[in-house]
């Protein structure tokens, strides 16, 4: 086994109180795309970069060209999670882990049985009304045609926060409490670019940051543990 994933079985195995902190490269290795990766949103054919589609001023403007983009490419068909949610739900499971704190909408964590997940930028799966607040099942929004309407006339949106748009206050205030009384902090498929979620490494307090992320991050030189594989892969051996 590689030296540094041994060392990261050797801080699970002695630690019950870690927490993870993710990005859309925990899922790639389920078939959806990140926005960063060669292969990712950003290289694909698209008329605008997906930050300013998924953006509160695009999505009053042209919610048709939204929703166009929301089901091709937000939307993936079975997809299932893999070894990387899998493990953390075990680790949970064994009083190991505190928290998954999320920056995905894909619920793929919860779908592997994580119970605590905080998700800063909320889910594709839930959705509501964007003038009256009412809540809606979210298959309408991501499997139907044209635009999704509610019965007062206002569009039907996802409940995910869009770029522009502020984090709830109640579960980032969460993150920062887990990151900062965390013992281990395991952060994973992120390019720690999209802020503020980023600036949550900024509270963390120990001496055992683990990096897991296939290319190098702006964070690299404070993590005590590297590793550039796949995430998936990593946690396949721990
Ligand atoms: P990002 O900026 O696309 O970065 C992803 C990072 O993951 C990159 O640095 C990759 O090198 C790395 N990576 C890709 N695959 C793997 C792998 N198998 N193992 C390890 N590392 C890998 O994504 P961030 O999450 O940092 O950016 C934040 C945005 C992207 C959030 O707002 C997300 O909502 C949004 N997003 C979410 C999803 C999803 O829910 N699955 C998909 C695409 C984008």
């Amino acid at each position: 086994m590689d030296e540094n994933i041994q060392k990261l079985k050797e801080l699970i195995a002695e630690s019950d109180n870690i927490v993870f902190f993710g990005g859309a490269g925990v899922s790639t290795e389920s078939g959806i795309p990140d926005f960063r990766s060669v292969d990712g949103l950003y290289n694909q054919e698209w008329k605008y970069p997906p930050e300013t589609i998924l953006s509160h001023t695009f999505f009053e403007r042209h919610p048709d060209e939204y929703y166009r983009f929301h089901r091709a490419k937000l939307v993936v068909e079975n997809v299932q999670p893999n070894t990387a949610h899998k493990r953390l739900a075990s680790l949970e499971a064994e009083g190991k882990l505190k928290a998954v704190i999320t920056q995905n909408i894909d619920g793929l964590h919860q779908a592997a049985g994580s119970k605590n997940v905080l998700e800063l930028h909320g889910s594709i799966l839930r959705a509501y009304c964007s003038r009256c607040g009412k809540p809606y099942p979210a298959e309408r929004m991501n499997h139907g045609t044209g635009i999704p309407k509610c019965d007062c006339g206002g569009v039907i949106r996802p409940d995910i926060v869009l770029y522009e748009e502020p984090l709830d206050n109640e579960i980032m205030s969460k993150a920062i409490s887990y990151i900062r009384h965390a013992d281990v902090l395991i952060i994973g498929g992120t390019s720690l670019n999209v802020y503020p979620a980023a600036g949550l490494i900024n509270y963390y307090r120990g001496h055992k940051l683990v990096l897991i992320n296939l290319s190098a991050t702006p964070f690299d030189s404070y993590a005590d543990l590297i590793i550039h594989q796949k995430i998936g892969e990593v946690f396949s051996q721990v």
